[in-house]
């Protein structure tokens, strides 16, 4: 069983995120029917794809698949986590996230790193690494940063609070909010302008905004002390904690150690 739906038309590509038992949740499993799919889409040359849950869902997807993050003494986002690799992989088509519903943690970056963000009017979006005791990865971070002014990513990562679509969009995190109704017509419409235009001169204007977007210095000492850093806090007792009372349930205690 897929938990997508990908279906082309009139040279768009879409995929329905189809795991709703779930929620959605960015499971291996999933990730790698998405993966698939794209591929699929490249190798016909599609020229737009859409990412979008089935219609009237209430939750677009709850994120990493917090099951299948490490217990403890392991990077949980590290280069080959099948969310990483479906960022980069997402990063290479035109790709346009039409949400509805509420978008949560590693789907929030997953949404933030399409093309275009349509979302109807009920959407919210919250980034959740501090819920968990997870320390967010810095190419994810600079995802959010390319899409949100720092005061509102410190805000959204801090308070790990959603935020609404009509505020999203205020603040050009969301490039238009529709109603529910029509959600699908509207962002389908942008979807056949963006076909109609020149498929070449949009890739290259991509690929130039994305190497733009993470033309940024580090050095190797910057590198690896954001890596202790980071150690220090996959190896502490508030990650298992955050983990642990998901998995549970519950509300975690964190005590800073
Ligand atoms: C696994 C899930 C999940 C899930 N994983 O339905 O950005 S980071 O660093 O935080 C990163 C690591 C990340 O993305 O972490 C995930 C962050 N996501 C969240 O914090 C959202 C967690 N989910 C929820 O808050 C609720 O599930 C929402 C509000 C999305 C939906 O609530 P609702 O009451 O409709 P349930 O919570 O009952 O979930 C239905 C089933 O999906 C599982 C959940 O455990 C439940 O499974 P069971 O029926 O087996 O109990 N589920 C939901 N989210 N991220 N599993
Ligand atoms: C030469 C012109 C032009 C023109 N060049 O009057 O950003 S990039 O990469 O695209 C970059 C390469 C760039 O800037 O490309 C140009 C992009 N510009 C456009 O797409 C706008 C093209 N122009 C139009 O859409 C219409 O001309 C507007 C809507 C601006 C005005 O329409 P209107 O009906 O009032 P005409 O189209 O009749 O134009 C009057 C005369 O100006 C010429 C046009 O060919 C016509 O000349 P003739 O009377 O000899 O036929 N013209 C207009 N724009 N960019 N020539």
């Amino acid at each position: 069983m897929s938990f997508v739906i990908a279906t082309i038309e009139d040279s768009i590509g879409t995929i329905v995120l189809n795991h709703a038992q779930k929620r959605n949740a960015l499971s291996q499993a999933l990730i790698a029917d998405l993966l698939e799919a794209l591929e699929s889409f490249r190798q016909q040359n599609l020229r737009v794809v859409i990412l979008c849950a089935p219609e009237g869902t209430t939750v677009w997807s709850a994120g990493h698949d917090v099951s299948e993050l490490p217990q403890a003494h392991r990077d949980p986002l590290s280069w080959d986590d099948p969310l990483r690799r479906l960022i980069r992989e997402v990063e290479n088509y035109p790709v346009i996230a039409m949400i509805e519903g509420s978008v949560w943690g590693g789907a929030c970056e997953l949404a933030f790193a399409c093309d275009l963000v349509i979302a109807a009017d009920d959407a919210t979006f919250a980034i959740t690494p501090a819920k968990l005791g997870v320390p967010y990865n810095l190419s994810g971070l600079l995802t959010f940063m390319n899409t949100i002014s720092l005061h509102i990513v410190k805000e959204m990562a801090f308070t790990a609070s959603p935020i609404t679509a009509e505020r999203a969009e205020r603040l050009g995190i969301v490039n238009q909010i529709v109603s529910k109704q029509e959600l699908k017509k509207h962002t389908s419409e942008i979807a056949k302008q963006i076909v109609r235009n020149s498929p070449l001169s949009i890739a290259i204007m991509k690929e130039e905004l994305n190497l733009l977007a993470n033309a940024y210095d580090l050095s190797p000492l910057m590198f690896e002390r954001i890596q202790s850093l980071r150690r220090v806090v996959y190896n502490s007792q508030d990650y298992q904690e955050g983990i642990r009372a998901f998995l549970e349930k519950r509300h975690p205690t964190f005590t800073g150690k």
